[in-house]
């Protein structure tokens, strides 16, 4: 069975646990010094790669828009005002008690940047009059920082709407007890209403996945706390990592023990190593670069399995390097952009074609494979965007039509094998193509918006102004 929504990004759900405890790390510590969130900016840092203009295909985009706008009609007609369509039973699922309008939040700020003017114009005055925190549920902290609180920031940026920015804020100082743990890493749940928090068990990436949202809400609001604890909670699971510098999948925040040894670059440490390198570009903030450079020396090190196959991350011993494990799967396929992002266009190619030949295997990718035999791990695919994310960025950064073939794949098989009547489906198994009853929000705040900006000119969004977060919504840096 598959797990549930929220738990499919926070931890690595069908690899191994082990539960074991290692000692500090010793590659050196860093240190927070005095907060000098406001000094550290340096508005020379972009991308270390430079977008390239490319023509892009306005007809591909254009077909990506209508497909949009069948997903989304859907989710008016069968599930607005509740966070998320049911596309084969035609209903809605709400996450907690009280709906937080996550699929309105997520899409907004695709609606903007395709020039969707009017249902944009409503579901922004439709969340400004209905959408309210103050509710007596306990949330989870990564997903509504990357989908709600993200959402809210790109959308106040591109429409300049304060009430946007409002809401995030409110929403952040109701987030913010996450961090009051001993030693700064946050807990996993907050009681909206209350600030009761719970879960000490998580993981890197619910750790390190929260710089770029309160990094950019104290920039924007002028307040520095939210900048101060996600940093530090970030530095605190940096200055754990082993002596070979590789995190492990498991960590106690109260203890600060690891629980779980395996590394690995997929779901549960993914969007750690992302932030590190966007929060270096979103902020010019020198620890960031640092921690971002250890890191990926590290993971190219003992992580990358470079072989005959092609080039491809596995599983390893956060301790030892030792290999434990050739499993890679959808979450796995951002690291091509975020290669490219950083400058490693060689890495980046070779590991877009990997992931590209476990897509055409089977139709779609499946969320685990064993790439050692081309076999299936764990076969459902739900809508995830991460392929589509890194052939966009690689074909803003080499012009390659290479990327713009392989778009074209992945709209067609999503279409083929993902429609329905009224939206877009998940699918429960990748080789049977049988669909199941979900449509994550992702799917418009993410899939779609790449495979949309991918086709789209270049000129759409400007990449040398805005750091996407990892739920695709771009923050412009213009502190
Ligand atoms: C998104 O919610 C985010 O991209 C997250 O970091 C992991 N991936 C999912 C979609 O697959």
């Amino acid at each position: 069975m598959l797990p549930a929504p929220s738990q499919v990004r926070s931890s690595p759900f069908s690899r191994r646990h082990f539960l074991r405890t290692i000692g500090l790390g010793g590659l050196g510590s860093i240190t927070l010094a005095t907060p000098r969130w406001l000094s550290t900016a340096d508005k020379s840092v972009v991308p270390p790669q430079k977008p390239i203009r490319s023509a892009g295909d306005q007809a591909m985009a254009d077909r990506v828009r209508q497909e949009f706008l069948h997903a989304w009609n859907g989710y008016k007609q069968f599930a607005w005002g509740h966070d998320q369509l049911r596309p084969l039973s035609k209903s809605y699922h709400d996450w907690y008690a009280a709906p937080l309008y996550l699929t309105q939040v997520d899409a907004l700020d695709t609606m903007i940047l395709m020039g969707l003017n009017a249902e944009a114009a409503s579901t922004r005055e439709f969340i400004v009059h209905n959408l309210t925190f103050d509710r007596d549920i306990y949330v989870k902290n990564f997903e509504i920082t990357i989908r709600v609180l993200g959402g809210l920031l790109s959308s106040y940026q591109l429409s300049g709407d304060k009430r946007l920015l409002e809401l995030a804020q409110d929403l952040g100082n109701r987030l913010l007890p996450v961090f009051n743990s001993p030693t700064g890493m946050p807990y996993v749940n907050v009681n909206l209403r209350s600030g009761a928090v719970r879960g000490e068990q998580t993981n890197p990436a619910e750790v390190g996945t929260l710089l770029v949202e309160f990094g950019a809400l104290s920039k924007l609001t002028g307040n520095p706390a939210y900048y101060d604890k996600a940093k530090r909670a970030v530095v605190e699971l940096y200055n754990r990592r082993s002596s070979i510098g590789l995190v492990g999948a498991g960590i106690n925040i109260r203890t600060g023990a690891w629980t779980d040894p395996a590394s690995f670059i997929g779901g549960g440490i993914d969007s750690y190593y992302e932030y590190l390198l966007k929060c270096w570009l979103l902020f010019g903030d020198s620890d960031c670069e640092r921690m971002w450079q250890s890191s990926i020396e590290a993971v190219n090190k003992y992580v990358a399995d470079d072989g005959p196959a092609g080039l491809w991350y596995g599983e390893v011993n956060m301790n030892t390097g030792a290999r434990v494990g050739t499993i890679f799967g959808s979450l796995d396929a951002f690291f091509p952009g975020t290669l490219a992002l950083s400058g490693d266009l060689d890495r980046a190619r070779r590991l877009e074609e990997s992931c590209f030949k476990m897509w055409t295997a089977f139709g779609v990718e499946p969320q685990e494979l064993d790439y050692s035999r081309m076999k299936i791990a764990y076969d459902g695919y739900p809508l995830q965007p991460e392929i589509i994310e890194s052939a966009f960025y690689l074909y803003r950064f080499t012009n390659d039509s290479r990327y713009l073939d392989m778009g074209h794949t992945f709209f067609d098989s999503l279409v083929k094998y993902c429609r329905t009547d009224i939206a877009y489906a998940a699918l429960k198994n990748v080789e049977t193509k049988e669909k199941k009853d979900e449509m994550e929000s992702y799917f418009l705040a993410e899939t779609l918006k790449y495979l949309y900006l991918l086709f789209a000119p270049p000129a759409t969004l400007d990449l040398t102004q805005v750091v996407f977060n990892t739920e695709a919504h771009p923050i412009r840096r213009n502190w």
